[in-house]
């Protein structure tokens, strides 16, 4: 078996598959037939493998994604082509979901706008901030009820806050049910994006779901900037129609639009949902582990959905 890196990795992770599989880094270019052999590709979902790089490794079997999300390796060519594929599902729904109870309280309270207006000297110049917003026993919507979703939402019971969300289809929980997203938005303080990326989920929260949530609102999404319409939501930060918003993820990172470095109400953090040290080390040890898992005997531990 020829293991592969496939862009940038953990280096605890990359240091793994050097010293154990003598794992290669795959160039950004390379001659055709120069990694013909190669048989498992380890990625990320920064990367990943598109239907473009698997014609040019023609003994390709496996694709092992760190991460949750793998929207960007091409799981139906994959399929087509006999490649099974392996996400690191679970391990990381606790980080996700503190995340976005950090966002929450973050911009609702406006806890980071507080620190700078301190750091600036505003404090005895101008006296106290201007008043922000009650978490506990806020509306918030939940948009993709899956594992981080529900993880977010037992963290949101804690506050007492009245919670909704929109699937594809009603789970059985103690959570109403929107039929849309903007049905969702249209109910809610906060709208919380956790759905997977990819094509099914792109601009789900759109113009008309953003219009939905209103002026007195916010948005927190810790899912994939693809799956909000990013122009739209720029506009209604800078327009004054959506009240704020806390984003990890962005449409192009690791560029993040201009308009929004100067706005008080919006909360910027690096997509650092799964980012402790101690998530990244339980993602690391199952992607290994379905590594080990395939080269001994074609299986995994974790396969993506469909593949
Ligand atoms: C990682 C993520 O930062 O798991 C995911 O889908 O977005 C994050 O946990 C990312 O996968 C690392 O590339």
């Amino acid at each position: 078996m020829t293991v592969v890196q496939v862009g940038p990795l953990m280096p605890f992770l990359e240091s793994a598959l050097a010293s154990d599989y003598a794992a290669r880094r795959l160039p950004d270019t390379f001659a055709d037939g120069a990694f013909d052999d190669v048989t498992i590709a380890v990625t990320s979902g920064r990367v990943g493998v598109g239907a473009a790089l698997m014609s040019r490794l023609p003994a390709l079997r496996a694709v092992i994604n760190f991460g949750v999300g793998y929207d960007t390796t091409d799981v139906a060519e994959a399929t087509r082509r006999g490649i099974v594929v392996s996400n690191t599902p679970d391990v990381l729904d606790d980080c996700v979901a503190d995340t976005a109870l950090g966002l929450i309280i973050d911009v609702m309270r406006g806890l980071s706008a507080a620190d700078r207006y301190v750091r600036r000297g505003d404090w005895p110049a101008h006296g106290n901030p201007p008043l922000a917003r009650k978490v506990s026993g806020a509306r918030v919507g939940i948009l993709g009820l899956g594992r981080i979703g529900l993880a977010i939402a037992r963290r949101l019971d804690g506050f007492g806050c009245d919670i909704s969300y929109h699937n594809r289809s009603p789970r059985d929980v103690p959570y109403r049910y929107a039929p849309s997203p903007a049905a969702l938005a249209a109910d809610v303080d906060v709208l919380v994006v956790a759905v997977s990326g990819g094509p099914n989920t792109r601009h789900l929260v759109s113009a008309e779901v953003i219009d939905a949530l209103g002026a007195d609102a916010f948005l927190v999404n810790v899912a994939r900037g693809s799956a909000v319409d990013e122009t739209a939501l720029v506009s209604a930060l800078v327009g004054g129609r959506l009240a704020g918003a806390g984003l990890d993820t962005f449409a192009d990172e690791p560029h993040v639009p201009a308009a929004l470095l100067t706005l008080d109400r919006v909360v910027l953090t690096p997509h650092l949902g799964s980012g402790t040290s101690e998530t990244r080390r339980a993602m690391s040890d199952l992607t290994l582990a379905n590594l080990a898992r395939f080269v001994k005997d074609g299986t995994l531990v974790t396969p993506v959905a469909g593949s």
